[in-house]
């Protein structure tokens, strides 16, 4: 029999990525989408499986229409990465954000346990919930955890939420402590696509500029298609855990954008970014760094493309995108 898996967060980053590797490996993916008046596909025919993927309706918040849904198809997988995942607007939606990151997966959790005990459970938390912890230059298994949004919060009441029901109910549940890895397909409200879709437009001349918040925060960048891989493995692995995954370097915000300008000929970045405190966050989480030693070691996981490629990769498909 094949094995089925449910994704959430189907239509967003990671979602198609995840997809892609499980239909390679046999699965037979659902996924799970909000009711929309015209739903957004583009992420799925970017990979070229818009086709090859069931689709449910329901939402993280309704915990009726996710009984529904595992009681139905009793899946073998569920990996949920469904969330309000930008970290900006959780002040401005703090209420919602805790209702889809943290009640969500509560109502998930509680799905499974009473109609499908025998799935498994990825759940997407976040290097968002280390936060301001940084005493050692980097973060692992065992570093406190210090949010400093609303969303890092909430992802941490997921975490734990995660955990114990492992703990409760003998349920295989586990947490992808991921750290930031971006693509072609990251939302462009994020640092990253913004700078790249911004770098795009003025190297075309269909910008001028682009505006940011604080160059100085630091980040461990990978690339998605490389993490998925790690949320499968877990998902394998003999017993369920919490593993920290990331490439081990980071980079500040100003990096990324000399490196994207660089990239199209321009060494003057200067001349084209203007600081926006509208951008600048009411806590900032300063240095994020994975040191990723368990997931490497017991699951043999390798990230593969350096953080160079991944700038390259993703100013290249925005002069795609834009010049089509
Ligand atoms: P993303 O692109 O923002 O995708 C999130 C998806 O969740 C979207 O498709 C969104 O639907 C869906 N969603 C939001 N609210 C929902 C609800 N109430 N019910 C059902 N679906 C809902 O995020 P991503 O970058 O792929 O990240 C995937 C997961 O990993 C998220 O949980 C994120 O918090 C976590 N994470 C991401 C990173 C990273 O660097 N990317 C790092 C660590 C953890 P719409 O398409 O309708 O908006
Ligand atoms: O790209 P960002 O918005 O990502 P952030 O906040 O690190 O969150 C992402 O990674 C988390 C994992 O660590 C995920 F859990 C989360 O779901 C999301 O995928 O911002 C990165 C950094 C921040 O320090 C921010 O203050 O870039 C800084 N920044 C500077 N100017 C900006 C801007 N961020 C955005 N979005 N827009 C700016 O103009």
């Amino acid at each position: 029999m094949a094995k089925t898996a449910l994704v959430t967060g189907i239509l967003g980053q990671d979602g198609p990525y995840l997809a892609k590797l499980l239909i390679e490996k046999g699965y037979k993916v659902y996924g799970l989408m909000r009711r929309y008046s015209q739903p957004h596909m583009g992420n799925l025919k970017f990979l070229g499986i818009e086709n090859q993927i069931d689709f449910i309706e329901g939402d993280l918040t309704d915990e009726s229409s996710l009984i529904q849904l595992v009681k139905t198809i009793r899946p073998t997988e569920v990996y949920n990465l469904a969330a309000q995942s930008f970290v900006g607007s959780s002040w401005d939606q703090a209420k919602l954000t805790t209702e889809v990151n943290a009640l969500g997966v509560l109502y998930l959790l509680n799905s499974i346990k009473f109609f499908s005990p025998i799935t498994k459970f990825y759940q997407a938390s976040t290097s968002e919930m280390f936060g301001l912890s940084n005493d050692k230059g980097y973060q692992d298994e065992n570093t406190n955890f210090h949010p400093r949004s609303p969303y890092g919060i909430a992802k941490v009441y997921a975490y734990w939420m995660t955990v114990n029901f492992r703990e409760s109910y003998g349920l295989f549940t586990t947490n992808g402590i991921l750290f930031n890895h971006e693509s072609p397909l990251r939302g462009i409200q994020f640092v990253t696509r913004k700078i790249t879709d911004g770098v795009a437009r003025i190297k075309l001349g269909l910008a001028e500029n682009i505006s940011l918040g604080n160059l100085e925060a630091k980040r461990d960048w990978g690339f998605a298609g490389d993490y998925v891989e790690a949320m499968y493995l877990m998902m394998q692995a003999k017993e369920p855990d919490d593993y920290v995954v990331g490439t081990g370097i980071c980079h500040s915000v100003m990096e990324f954008v000399e490196l994207a300008f660089k990239h199209v000929g321009i060494n003057d970045w200067k001349k084209y970014v203007v600081i926006d405190p509208r951008f600048k966050r009411p806590a900032e989480v300063p240095h994020l760094q994975a040191k990723s030693d368990k997931m490497m070691k017991k699951l043999g996981w390798r990230p593969k493309v350096a953080f160079d490629e991944l700038v390259k990769m993703m100013v290249d498909a925005d002069l795609k995108r834009l010049n089509k």
